[in-house]
């Protein structure tokens, strides 16, 4: 088998955002521009020879493609081996845990994760370092440079390998081994959680439905809920992958999940309602009847996670993105524990997960996990909740009515407003930066604007800096609206503006997150004047 070496030129927008590089799928399958990438991570890296990596994707429409140039492209560079899940298929944090569990030195992930699938839809592939974690900028930023200055890449004539079924191939001088991409993940929950407790729940009539939105996570959830937990057959719903996702939008929230949100708050709802998303790191979590935010999620996880063995012994610390809401500070302030507040981007918990300052993370994208991996995992939050309520034994919504009536309600919600023209999202980004200095002091919709600013993290363990993080407005009776770009979109800008309030009389705890906020929404409008510059009347996404 013979390495040709082919002439190439860099391809512009090779930039990574918020997590790896994602673009509409027939952008992806043009001419080079996979191999510009795959060649720009290795010299981004500084060479990858001699080294282990693991390979797989959620199972999107050319995953299986690209798996195949991957692998040449790696036998070529002189990688020693590829860990690779069957059918090139993991998820993203059955991967993490994978690059983890055998000492590999990192990873690449095939996935554009909550986006669409198919070759109308989006496709996405980023890299994980030896941690388990998304590469942080130091690496994507070299990465990004070198897709600038490509000239040529190098690829292994050879044919596809046989990645249908558990076994170790060679291809040129690389070892490849095939594994099954649900069994080490389902034996790590199994070392996390009473599975004992979950399972004598079940036993006892506990109904659960969880949606697997045609993606990634449909496997996984059927060997863990049904087959280990005895979760009756049926429990999990769209649980066969499919490379378009059933021509949904695997997302699990309200609007992409609606089916799970009618079934939830229907009369014959089950107990417990979860979703997962494309690659399987995402969760949406509802009772009978109430759909928990992620940023209450996070908090309730938190202030209850010792009841799981794993977490038996406390927590060291938490965090959360900014943009999520403080729910989970004031569960921290209670524990007296660190909470960190980091930029949106899984990536920048690495760091604090590596220094054992944090245990549990999490953030309003429908993002949570602990220390178990370096990625956010969907089924591992399904299972913390599941342990959770076998312990305490009460319906989701009392746990989470009690949890309000403790530490307060932080109302809380996103309105997305998507496929905006880039050039109007930018200026009125870039007219608020300006204007925000003297916002200070002045009203907006009737509401003191008590503070400005533009978040910029210090990462405390390794002192790197992230800049233009997102805007924040405090308002007055302690409001927050935060207004920032989506780094994960594909078409035009998405613009999010995040809006917050802390509730805490104990009469006022059960209102209508949308009317609850009615006063920031209005505000945030003053203060982005969004609605007038878009033309938009509503936003399209409401989370
Ligand atoms: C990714 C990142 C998350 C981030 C989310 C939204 O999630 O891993 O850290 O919160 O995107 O980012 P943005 O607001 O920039 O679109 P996923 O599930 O898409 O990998």
């Amino acid at each position: 088998m013979s390495i040709e070496t082919v002439a190439t030129q860099p391809i512009p927008g090779q930039k990574p955002g918020t997590s790896g590089l994602r673009k509409q799928t027939r952008v992806f399958m043009g001419p080079h521009f996979l191999e510009n990438y795959v060649q720009a991570i290795w010299t981004g890296l500084g060479g990858a020879a001699g080294t282990t990596l693991v390979l797989g994707g959620d199972g999107r429409y050319f995953n299986d493609r690209a798996a195949q140039v991957v692998l040449r492209m790696a036998a070529a560079e002189g990688v020693s081996k590829v860990i690779v899940g069957q059918d090139a298929i993991l998820s993203t944090p059955a991967a993490s845990h994978l690059i983890r569990s055998r000492g590999a030195d990192g990873g690449i992930i095939l996935s554009a994760s909550h986006n669409p699938g198919g070759h109308d839809g989006d496709f996405g592939l980023k890299y994980n370092g030896a941690n388990g974690g998304p590469a942080p900028e130091s690496v994507t930023e070299k990465i990004f440079a070198a897709t600038k200055t490509i000239t040529e890449y190098r690829i292994l004539a050879a044919i596809d390998v046989d990645l249908s079924t558990p076994g170790t191939h060679r291809m040129g001088d690389m070892e490849v081994e095939v594994v099954d991409p649900v069994a080490d993940y389902a034996d790590l929950m199994e070392t996390l959680f009473d599975f004992d407790a979950i399972r004598a729940l079940f036993a006892g009539g506990f109904t659960i439905c969880f949606d697997a939105m045609h993606a990634v996570t449909g496997p996984y959830a059927k060997a863990i809920f049904e087959d280990r937990l005895g979760a009756p057959a049926g429990s999990v719903v769209n649980g066969t992958p499919s490379p378009d996702f059933g021509g949904g939008h695997p997302d699990p929230n309200p609007i992409w999940a609606k089916d799970l949100v009618d079934r939830m708050m229907g009369p014959d709802a089950p107990d417990f309602g979860a979703a997962s998303d494309g690659d399987g790191d995402r969760n949406m979590i509802m009772g009978r009847g109430i759909y928990v935010t992620p940023s209450d999620s996070l908090a309730a996880l938190a202030a209850n996670a010792t009841l799981a063995p794993a977490y038996a012994g406390g927590l060291k610390g938490l965090a959360r993105s900014m943009p999520t809401s403080g729910a989970v500070d004031r569960v921290a302030e209670a524990l007296g524990l660190d909470c960190y507040e980091t930029p949106t981007g899984w990536k920048f918990f690495g760091n604090l997960l590596d220094a054992g300052k944090i245990t549990l993370c999490g953030e309003e994208s429908a993002g949570t996990s602990s220390d178990h991996v370096r990625e956010k995992d969907g089924v591992w939050a399904v299972l913390l909740w599941l342990n959770i309520l076998a312990q305490k034994k009460q319906p989701v919504a009392e746990l989470m009515a009690e949890h309000w009536a403790k530490f307060g309600r932080n109302y809380y919600t996103r309105h997305d407003y998507e496929a905006v023209d880039t050039g109007i999202a930018d200026t009125m980004v870039a007219e608020m930066r300006v204007r925000m200095r003297d916002m200070p002091g002045r009203k907006a919709a009737g509401l003191r604007i008590e503070s400005a600013d533009e978040f910029a993290y210090h990462d405390p363990v390794d002192g790197s800096v992230a800049e233009k993080q997102g805007l924040r407005f405090g308002l007055e009776g302690g409001g927050r609206v935060v207004v920032r770009l989506s780094g994960t979109g594909t078409v035009g800008a998405t613009v999010r503006v995040y809006l917050e309030r802390l509730e805490t009389d104990p009469g006022k705890l059960h209102e209508d997150p949308q009317e609850a906020l009615a006063p920031i929404v209005a505000a945030a409008e003053a203060i982005t004047g969004l609605k007038q510059r878009t033309g938009r009347t509503a936003p399209d996404v409401i989370t």
